[in-house]
């Protein structure tokens, strides 16, 4: 038996569990997460081991495997770097710039665990969706179109009229499967915000996969030269590392009830194969919550500390020195920290809800001295 077949049949396992009673997520945990230690003679033998078998040796238990990344259709570390400024298709005399998008929603299966697919409702065939970005200011125009199996709207958090809303009732409302809707309004406030379905029941148009993260740069004209490091069009943005960090997890039995919990999607993903860094350089997260069914959700970085912006709304920390944050759902913000004073190696950070790390919300940067 293969290593996909054995894993395929733990996670059969998981599911029978998970339907048969709502227990907590804690007692799934031990037919998921088969430990790396384990296989790691009869399966991995072959394999040169890396930093992260080493770490894993040490006791962590993770999924045995991977994802089939040209199945999932994207790969987990573009997605943490994608930023998707859309078409410029107009600049107004006034200097106003009109960015466009266009989204689709559809049914796409994809695969959160290796050999454990779920059935998700996505934007763009991706979960999360695509990472809008904009400048504070410019007029956005995004072209949804619902070839879902279920109505669906875009409902993004930031400043405007009802009628764009996204909701059901409200507004353009729904838009029926086959329909679709122009979303206009202008790119504020400036910060870190997201987008979602919010079409009845919400609970399940969220959970299914249809979110994303909406960031909004502060003009440098209005607020300043602090403004500058999160403004790609200045040099003083350029030293930073960015990432997407978007927490979330799924029911994978649909008992209101997480089984997968991760960052961007994959259980495990960025514990397997740790984010590479340059220490030279500071690094800024963009983290968004979106977890379903459970009230709160945090991050905690180890060995090390960082300044926290919620929502990203400001230009001044709102938290500092921190080394945990908490998330209650929809709730974002901007977390910046530098490893320069540190030697080279495998820094985790993960919920400290322990029950969510173990189900696979855990992952580590590997500080390198440079980055070629
Ligand atoms: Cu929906």
């Amino acid at each position: 038996m293969d290593s996909s077949q054995l894993n395929r049949r733990a996670l059969l396992g998981l599911g029978t569990r998970g339907a048969a009673a709502t227990i907590g997520a804690s007692a799934l945990a031990a037919p998921l997460l088969l430990s790396h230690q384990a296989t790691a003679k009869d399966e991995h033998q072959h394999e040169t081991p890396t930093q992260a078998d080493e770490h894993t040796a040490h006791g962590q238990s993770m999924t045995m495997g991977e994802v089939d990344l040209d199945r999932l259709g994207w790969h987990p570390d573009e997605l943490l770097t994608d930023f998707d400024y859309g078409e410029v298709t107009e600049t107004r005399p006034d200097g106003t710039v009109v960015r466009e998008w266009n989204i689709v929603a559809f049914d796409r299966e994809i695969e959160i665990a290796p050999g454990l697919f779920f059935p998700a409702w996505t934007y763009n065939g991706r979960v999360p969706g695509p990472t809008l970005r904009a400048n504070e200011g410019d007029l956005l125009r995004i072209h949804f179109t619902n070839a879902g199996s279920h109505p669906h709207t875009m409902h993004f958090h930031g400043i405007h009229s009802a009628f764009h809303d996204g909701v059901t009732g409200i507004g353009r409302g729904e838009i029926a499967i086959g329909d679709q809707h122009t979303y206009e309004f202008t790119a504020k406030p400036f910060g870190l915000h997201l987008y979602h379905c919010h079409a009845s029941p919400l609970k399940r148009h969220i959970h299914k996969g249809l979110y994303g993260t909406f960031i909004v740069n502060p003009d440098p004209k209005k607020r300043g030269d602090l403004a500058k490091k999160r403004h790609p069009d200045f040099e003083e943005s350029k030293e930073w590392q960015e990432f997407v960090m978007v927490m979330n997890a799924f029911d994978t039995t649909f008992d209101a009830a997480n089984e997968v919990y991760a960052i961007n999607s994959i259980a495990f993903q960025h514990m397997k194969h740790p984010i590479v860094v340059d220490k030279t350089r500071p690094i800024r997260i963009y983290l968004v919550n979106v977890v379903e069914f459970d009230l709160i959700n945090s991050f905690h970085l180890h060995a090390n500390f960082f300044d926290y912006y919620d929502s990203g709304t400001t230009l001044e920390p709102t938290l500092r020195t921190v080394d945990i944050i908490s998330q209650m759902q929809a709730q974002r913000g901007i977390l910046e920290m530098s490893f320069a004073e540190h030697e080279a190696g495998l820094y985790m950070f993960h919920a400290h809800v322990t029950e969510f790390t173990e189900l696979g919300w855990m992952a580590a940067f590997d500080v390198r001295d440079s980055v070629v």
